[in-house]
This record gives structure tokens, C-alpha cells and sequence, in this order.
């Protein structure tokens, strides 16, 4: 099944269902390497999610801009690998919304609480604009805001649930976006929380 959200955008119901019995505990060890954090707006405010990222290089967030890092600053030491599983689902949610051949080389790990929010933003830090973004919903459910072109643009609401993958590419790419805050209904299997993983090919330059 594959919801279209716009021309070159999909959302795939429980797509990530068979997936999950190895990526969450897969998720687990990489988040013992590089635990999440919260980071630091551009504008001096501390995000309300918390973050940590695994792959080549990792997006990073401080008071003095975005960038994509390969060393992780909170330990010093390179961001653990993509796990195989999360590869393997990424390349596969990819291939069924018409994107062949992705290779992702980041994956940023958000976790939402009771409460967290994304304000509506566009996600334009990566070099190379023609891969797409596969975006891994698990735990509690999320009111996701999909906009335009342009941030006045009203978005449309979908809900994203534990195991649901959405892609985003070509003509939808650079689209507004954000999440409403986060509600507390606990998941019967991660609690009172949300974890998002998103991948990416940022273009690494090391
Ligand atoms: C989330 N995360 O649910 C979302 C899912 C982020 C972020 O937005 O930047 O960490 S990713 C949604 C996304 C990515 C790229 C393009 C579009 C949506 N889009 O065009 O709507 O935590
Ligand atoms: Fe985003």
C-alpha cells in the first residue's frame, strides 16, 4: 500500500513492520554509542527533541549554524554505522516510491516526548537535492504537517504511526514541514515517546 502526499511523496503504511524485531534493538546499541541530546538552534534555543545520528557524517545543530559532521561532538569520535537492517528497509521503502538506487550515508535518530514539536521548516542542509529522504516512524503516533512551497502555504495533516515510512523526493523535496506536539498516548511497546529516523544522503566531503 502507498498513500501519495504529493506527486514524488509517499507514505507507506507498517511499512517498516517486518523490519522492526531487528532495527529496535539494532537502534539501541548505536544510541549507546552516541546517546541522544538536545541540541541548540542558530537562533540560541534548545530544540525540543532529542537527537544522536549514525552514518558517515551527522547533522549537527549549535548557535553557530547546521552543518553535517563526521565526528560526533558529544563523544568525539565518528557516529556509529548504519545498521544493515535499517540500510536494507531504507533502500527497499525507496525502491517502492519510484527512487532507485538510494545510498544513504546519514541517519539522524529524533526522539519526541509529551510535547516535543517541529516547527514547519525545510530541510535544505544536504548538497545533493535529487536523493530522497526516507523518514521511519516508531512509537507513539504524530500529527505530521506537510506544506508547500513556500511557509504561508496551509499544510495538510497526517498521521504517522509506529511502522509507518514516508519518502520524500524530486518535486517534494524542498516542501515545508513539521510535526504537532507530541500527545501522550504510550505506545504498548516504547512508552510514552516517538522516535523518528530519517535518511539522508547529505553528500559527505571527507
Ligand atoms: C519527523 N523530521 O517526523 C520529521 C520527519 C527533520 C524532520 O522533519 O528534519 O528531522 S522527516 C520529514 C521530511 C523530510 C524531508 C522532506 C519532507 C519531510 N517534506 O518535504 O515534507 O521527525
Ligand atoms: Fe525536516
Amino acid at each position: 500500500q502507498r498513500v501519495a502526499m504529493g506527486a514524488q511523496a509517499f507514505m507507506l503504511p507498517g511499512f517498516a513492520e517486518p523490519w522492526l524485531a531487528t532495527l529496535l534493538p539494532a537502534l539501541e546499541r548505536v544510541l549507546q554509542r552516541s546517546p541522544l541530546r538536545q541540541m541548540t538552534t542558530r537562533g540560541g534555543r534548545r530544540m525540543s527533541v532529542q537527537s544522536s545520528a549514525c552514518g558517515d557524517v551527522g547533522w549537527v545543530c549549535s548557535e553557530f549554524g547546521y552543518r553535517y559532521s563526521p565526528i560526533d561532538p558529544a563523544t568525539g569520535q565518528p557516529w556509529p554505522v548504519i545498521p544493515e537492517c535499517l540500510l536494507q528497509l531504507a533502500q527497499r521503502a525507496a525502491d517502492s516510491a519510484g527512487f532507485q538506487s538510494f545510498q544513504p550515508d546519514t541517519c539522524l535518530i529524533n526522539r519526541y516526548l509529551p510535547g516535543a514539536r517541529m516547527g514547519l521548516h525545510q530541510d535544505r542542509d544536504e548538497r545533493d537535492f535529487s536523493a530522497p529522504i526516507v523518514s521511519i516512524s516508531l512509537g507513539m503516533p504524530a500529527t505530521f504537517l506537510f506544506g508547500g512551497h513556500n511557509r504561508s502555504d496551509r499544510p495538510a495533516r497526517t498521521l504517522l504511526q509506529h511502522g509507518d515510512v514516508a519518502v520524500w523526493g524530486g518535486v517534494d523535496r524542498l516542501r515545508f514541514h513539521g510535526v504537532l506536539p507530541l500527545a501522550d498516548v504510550p505506545h504498548p511497546q516504547l512508552g510514552s515517546q516517538r522516535i523518528n529516523l530519517t535518511l539522508r544522503r547529505a553528500g559527505s566531503n571527507k
